[in-house]
């Protein structure tokens, strides 16, 4: 673009787009030795929604490599699923953590 340094003020000019893309956040369960392996399936079912192959695939990932994404949420929905894993692991006396990550 040629730009006239009589005219050009240097405002950029931006497209409108009607719409955005939400910002998501994944959710990461992190591994420990201590949460049983049917615990987190238990968590992987309810909290969010996985069927029992998904949940196990899931688990295993996580406790062979370390952490595992279990989905991506719009930030109050991620936080509140993070919260409900913590509250149902201490609730059962497991130290289960979940984490969030910017998608
Ligand atoms: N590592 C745990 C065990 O051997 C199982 C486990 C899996 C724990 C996933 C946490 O997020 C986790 N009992």
């Amino acid at each position: 673009m040629v730009r006239d340094p009589q005219t050009d003020h240097g405002v950029l000019e931006e497209t409108r787009h009607k719409t955005q893309k939400p910002t998501l956040f994944k959710v990461i369960l992190l591994n420990d030795d201590y949460t049983t392996m049917e615990f987190v399936l238990q968590v992987l079912e309810t909290v969010f929604h996985k069927a029992p192959a998904a949940a196990h695939r899931i688990m295993m990932q996580v406790h062979t490599e370390g952490h595992g994404v279990c989905g991506a949420y719009s930030h109050e929905v991620a936080e509140t699923k993070v919260a409900t894993v913590q509250d149902l692991a201490r609730r059962d006396g497991f130290p289960l953590q979940a984490t969030l990550e910017e998608e």
